[in-house]
């Protein structure tokens, strides 16, 4: 509100001094909001871009979508889903919420982080203009056809002529370079601003989480900012360094791309993780359990993240011995893994359950996430991976991991923050619709994947012969893809009622226990007016509890 504020003296019209505060604004909270409205933007047009998918495998032999569209349209939902749906998302909770829960006035670089959000923003601008200006070699009018992996030598020039395969690189990797600014300041802003009092062992485990989540960016996205530009020059300089032909590599790409691309599923899982970690502690009324443990689990699984790319190459013929260590490297990661379904569950044990909507969002995450974790084991085994390498049994797997985990997390935690940030509650009754629909929908329609799979389907074709028993369970996919698509659409009713009408919401309508609930609802642009003095894990538990406070026992 600051800036609209200061600046009513000017003469323009409150909408376009709205907007202008807007645009120009270097508040972390309106950052943070500026985010996660890309990102709901951006899951409309994915969702869309999904729907289509489901329609097209309906049936076998269906003819409503060509496959050269197909084609488009899986690359652009995969891209889409993951670097402006789910990352955006993440970036707009962090930045939302670090600096309120650790107690300071903003972030470390209040402008670079405004850099990042239009970076991230510009990003996804390029990916779709795409479909208004690319010219490959269909004619006007080509997104990118090339999965979201963007295997070189099919994105070389030889294989991909025209702009379409640009676009790709391009939006991706100016996001991508967004997101390494909003890493590093997210990182200096932990390290150095956290309240007076306020140990680095003291901090929630949300702020926890998104410190490693920090750090696995800061290692994670150079590579594939590198590959990408390794690909541009091979594509307009004259560069060899994934063609075969002239002795490059193909499998160099590969590495590459998964040294980014498999951390950069934990990078989508950590948020995740944290918000669950304030979610459940919180609706069971309890201490969460085993904060140490949550925390060097947090740490351990971005260590050995990084360690494990491989796995995605079972099926490219590396050495055997090669194999034997990304499986094993794979299967370490449940271990902790473990201790934090561990943990929650422990913290679960014997309290006081409310299921309010973020609750069923927590709960729904455990146990979808669960599922996506063993069928991850399952993946880690070789013998298996060969057999189901590349059909839709993998499709399943990742979507339980990043649907049913990442998404479902951000989903619980827009209805716990929503308050926090409009001062107004969300519907108790819509939110449980939106939930339930969900839930039904999403097993609906990934769960009968592993069977397609085991079947034998293989994953992105466009259509499938009948008589091969894979009907049925692409049926049932599609109508559960339907019923997720109204569990969104209430959803998003319930955000623009909540708005005009919702219940007010109060500073701490949870009755929670980390700082940002001890500002306004929503809170002034600085945050707090006194920055508060920290001295345990739970320092809005110690203000209303004098009589019995945690540092005591810290
Ligand atoms: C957080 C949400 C989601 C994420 C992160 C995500 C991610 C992805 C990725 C990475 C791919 C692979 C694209 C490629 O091969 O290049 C994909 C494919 C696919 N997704 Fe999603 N997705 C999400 C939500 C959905 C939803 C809501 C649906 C259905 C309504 C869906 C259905 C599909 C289908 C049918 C494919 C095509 C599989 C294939 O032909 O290989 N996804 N998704
Ligand atoms: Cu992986």
């Amino acid at each position: 509100m600051a800036i609209a504020e200061t600046e009513q003296s000017s003469a323009a019209s409150p909408l376009v001094t709205q907007l202008h505060g807007w645009v120009t604004t270097v508040d972390h909270k309106r950052i943070g909001i500026l985010y996660i409205l890309m990102s709901l933007f951006f899951l409309v047009v994915g969702g869309v871009e999904a729907l289509l998918i489901r329609l097209q495998l309906w049936a076998p032999n269906n003819t409503l979508i060509g496959p050269d569209t197909f084609n488009q349209l899986f690359t652009m939902h995969g891209t889409t889903m993951i670097f402006f749906v789910v990352m955006p998302m993440l970036s707009g909770f962090a930045n939302y919420l670090v600096p309120l829960m650790i107690g300071c006035r903003d972030v470390a670089f209040p402008r670079l982080n405004a850099l990042g959000f239009w970076l991230a923003l510009f990003g996804g601008c390029i990916l779709y203009t795409s479909y208004f200006t690319g010219d490959a070699l269909y004619g006007l009018g080509s997104a990118p056809d090339v999965g979201w992996f963007a295997y070189a030598p099919l994105t070389s020039p030889a294989y991909a002529r025209g702009g379409s395969v640009d676009y790709w690189i391009l939006g991706t990797l100016v996001s991508g370079v967004g997101t390494l600014t909003f890493a590093v300041n997210l990182i200096a802003t932990i390290l150095t601003m956290r309240a007076p009092g306020m140990k680095l062992n003291q901090v929630p485990l949300f702020v926890w989480m998104m410190l490693v989540d920090a750090g696995l960016i800061i290692v994670a996205f150079p590579p594939l900012t590198a590959a990408q530009i390794m690909l541009l020059l091979d594509r307009y300089a004259g560069a060899h360094f994934f063609d075969t032909q002239a002795g490059g590599s193909a499998l160099l790409w590969q590495h590459l791309f998964w040294f980014f691309g498999h951390p950069e599923v934990y990078i989508m899982a950590l948020p995740a993780f944290g918000i669950i970690s304030e979610i459940v502690p919180v609706f069971s009324r309890k201490v969460i359990f085993g904060y140490a443990s949550m925390a060097a689990a947090t740490a351990a699984i971005g260590f050995i993240s990084l360690g494990v790319w491989a796995h995605h190459m079972f099926t490219v013929g590396l050495d055997d011995r090669l194999d034997a260590f990304f499986s094993a490297a794979s299967f370490l990661i449940a271990v902790p893994t473990g201790i934090k379904i561990f943990n929650w569950t422990a913290t679960l044990y014997g309290g006081r359950l409310q299921l309010r909507t973020p609750m069923l969002f927590a709960l729904g995450f455990l146990g979808m996430f669960l599922i996506g974790g063993l069928t991850g084991i399952m993946l880690a085994t070789v013998p298996v991976d060969w057999q189901v390498s590349d059909s839709y049994f993998l499709v399943a797997h990742f979507h339980y991991v990043l649907f049913g985990g990442s998404l479902f997390a951000l989903m619980g935690g827009c209805y716990y923050w929503f308050p926090k940030a409009t001062g107004k509650m969300l519907s108790e009754t819509l939110g449980a619709w939106h939930f339930w629909l969900l839930f039904i929908g999403f097993n609906l329609l990934f769960g009968p994947m592993h069977i397609a799979g085991i079947m034998g389907m293989p994953r992105r074709v466009y259509t499938y012969e009948a008589g091969q028993g894979w009907d049925f369970w692409n049926q049932l996919s599609t109508v559960g893809a339907f019923i997720m698509g109204i569990g969104f659409l209430i959803f998003f009713i319930n955000l623009v009622l909540s708005l005009r009408s919702g219940k007010k919401a109060g500073d701490d309508p949870w009755d929670a226990w980390t700082l940002e609930w001890a500002t306004s609802s929503p809170p002034a642009s600085y945050n707090f007016e006194q920055i508060p003095t920290v001295r345990s894990r739970r320092p809005l538990w110690d203000l209303k509890h004098p009589e019995d406070p945690d540092w005591k026992y810290e």
